[in-house]
């Protein structure tokens, strides 16, 4: 019998080198590889209950009903997790929605770390929800199966399904076989004592969201083609600097991976600049750390805040350093963690 109920737990990841930009032709595949660390110690907690009695889906979210758009990509993925759903949506055939037999879901989900805290919320939201869903329908699809889905609804959450670090690849275009495309796990979470300092420099929310800004950077920056043309390389330094578990040329490609990114979107017309003042002061000190022989490195995602990768022995000279920068609110400490998973 399928449990009517389940509840799953699933945390943020952070992009040691970046996914901006998406193939044409729908399926939310990316257009450059990425490979990230799952983090610990910030959750998402969902929990799905098969309600047949609704007329729709519900979602609340931190104690509030979700707002439509939410709401729609909840029940979007919900339909893949459904027996059928998936296969129907890779093979792209337009008949019978499986999905239609699907029992209507309440969701209640919550985060236990601030939304405006530049960790991707969507990331851990959808990893949870596929795994929830999935055990509350009794659908008993397999992980690679989840983390696609979870893909194809915020490809950043295709990798949450795993935990330590994890690669995305690229997308093979014009390839039918590539629609199907689930993240893979590089290394496990204990492999290697890394951190993730966070440095917050706003409360606000970011003003162009991320599906927004790498399309707008896709059409119009004259440097997307040659962030597309270099991300592969540096997200294969990245992978061997994760298996050789060294700091510097893992960090190197790190900051090479994200300016990149940030300049593909600068470059826009009219230009995407997601940094503050405190953004580009957070940079310098962490170039000034290095300078005083301290390994540490900083990303950047699609909004603020900076984001610095070095070894967990270092996170309380990081942390000191980071606050002493006028613009830096607070900062948030991480190590890898695992994937997603139901709670007993
Ligand atoms: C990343 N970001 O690799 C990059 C770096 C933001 C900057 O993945 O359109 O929410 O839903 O597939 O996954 C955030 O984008 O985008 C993201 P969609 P998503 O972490």
């Amino acid at each position: 019998m399928q449990p009517a109920r389940a509840t799953a737990v699933a945390h943020p990841n952070i992009a040691l080198a970046k996914y901006w930009g998406k193939l044409e032709g729908g399926h939310n595949l990316p257009a450059v590889p990425s490979l990230s660390v799952t983090l610990a110690g910030m959750a998402t907690r969902t929990t799905v209950e098969v309600a047949p009695g609704l007329a729709a889906d519900e979602l609340v979210l931190g104690g509030k009903a979700a707002a439509e758009g939410e709401r729609a990509r909840a029940s979007r993925l919900c339909d893949l997790v459904w027996p059928g759903g998936l296969e129907a949506a890779a093979s792209g055939a337009g008949a019978a929605d499986p999905a239609a037999a699907r029992p209507r879901v309440r969701i209640l989900s919550h985060n236990d770390f601030p939304t405006a805290a530049g960790l991707a919320s969507s990331a851990s939201a959808f990893a949870a929800l596929a795994v929830a869903a999935d055990a509350a329908l009794g659908a008993g699809r397999a992980r690679a199966e989840l983390s696609d889905i979870a893909r194809r609804v915020s490809a950043s959450a295709g990798r949450s399904l795993y935990g330590g670090f994890v690669e995305l690849p690229a997308a093979r275009e014009g390839e039918p076989s590539a629609r199907v495309l689930p993240a893979v796990e590089v290394a496990p979470a204990d492999h290697w004592a890394l951190a993730v300092v966070v440095g917050v420099t706003t409360e606000a929310r970011k003003e162009v969201g991320s599906t927004e800004g790498m399309l707008h950077t896709a059409r119009t920056s004259p440097y997307y083609p040659a962030w597309v043309a270099s991300a592969p390389a540096v997200c294969r330094r990245v992978r061997a600097a994760v298996l050789a578990r060294d700091i510097a040329a893992l960090g190197e490609a790190c900051e090479e991976s994200a300016l990149a990114m940030h300049a593909a979107a600068i470059a826009a017309r009219p230009g995407i600049v997601y940094w503050n003042g405190a953004t580009v002061d957070l940079m310098a000190a962490v170039r000034g750390l290095r300078r005083e022989g301290l390994a540490a490195y900083f990303t950047i995602d699609a909004g603020p805040h900076v984001k610095v990768v070095c070894e967990q022995a270092s996170v309380a000279t990081v942390e000191t350093r980071l606050a002493s920068v006028p613009g830096c609110l607070r900062t948030i400490a991480a190590r890898p963690g695992p994937g997603a998973r139901v709670e007993p």
